[in-house]
């Protein structure tokens, strides 16, 4: 082929659509291999509140929560870097329902920083329904991080409070750690995932939520709201198939 030769259209498409995809990637931490995501160095996974609470059994079971455990168990070992979160609350909590006169679990009210959605007591500091899955293998996690520790106000992001204020130090940590990439996993996507999802972008993370990773409550029609805030944020999609394996 001379120079000249136009290339072929389909060529040139084709390598449009590379160009395009490496761009929309972060390369330094990311490679696409055989078209699948390889997280490097500078990533790391986030194992959002897969705990006894959450899951058949706990205090606010998501359905089929225990699913995400082989799954989870399986994408750890194409991390070097595995961060995982504890709802961690005080008894007595402002988030739970029984905190509130008059109040049910699942209704919401007022506090301070806003609308608040009540809960079941549940993630009791220390109690048995606050433990980690027992199923749940990450030999390589190198951090637990606990949160909505604070009485009076609940912390569904693994990076800050709901009075949007106080920060839990993780971006900070990961950011100490060279971290720039971060793949969300756990429960439940509507609530801890996409919150901790949308504040690891706010902190400049480039971040992907693992779907089939993750569990949702899917109240009130919560988890089509939290795809569409999580996606106009710029956090992507993704199945655990579209991660290389190690
Ligand atoms: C969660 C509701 C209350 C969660 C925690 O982990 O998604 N949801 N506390
Ligand atoms: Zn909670």
């Amino acid at each position: 082929m001379t120079p000249m030769t136009p290339m072929p259209r389909r060529a040139f498409l084709q390598s449009l659509s590379a160009t395009a995809a490496a761009a929309a990637l972060p390369l330094s931490s990311a490679v696409w291999a055989a078209g699948k995501l390889k997280p490097g160095a500078d990533s790391a996974l986030i194992v959002v509140d897969v705990q006894n609470c959450f899951v058949t059994g706990g205090t606010l079971p998501v359905a089929k929560g225990e699913e995400v455990v082989p799954v989870i168990n399986r994408l750890a070992a194409a991390f070097a870097n595995i961060v995982v979160t504890q709802d961690w609350h005080t008894p007595g909590h402002a988030s739970f329902a029984s905190s509130h006169a008059g109040k049910k679990p699942f209704e919401t009210t007022t506090l301070k920083y806003g609308q608040q959605v009540l809960w079941p007591d549940h993630c009791v500091q220390g109690t048995e329904d606050a433990a980690l899955h027992k199923d749940l293998k990450l030999p390589t996690a190198q951090l637990i991080i606990r949160k909505g520790y604070n009485k009076g106000v609940d912390s569904y992001s693994a990076f800050e409070e709901a009075d949007r204020k106080t920060v839990t130090g993780l971006a900070g940590y990961l950011k100490a750690r060279g971290i720039k990439t971060v793949y969300v996993s756990g429960l439940a996507t509507d609530f801890c995932v996409g919150w901790t999802a949308i504040d690891a972008r706010k902190a400049g993370f480039a971040v992907y939520v693992i779907e089939d990773a993750c569990r949702a409550i899917d109240l009130n029609g919560s988890l089509a709201a939290a795809w569409k805030q999580m996606e106009a944020k710029g956090v992507k999609r993704i199945q655990s198939a579209d991660i290389e394996m190690a």
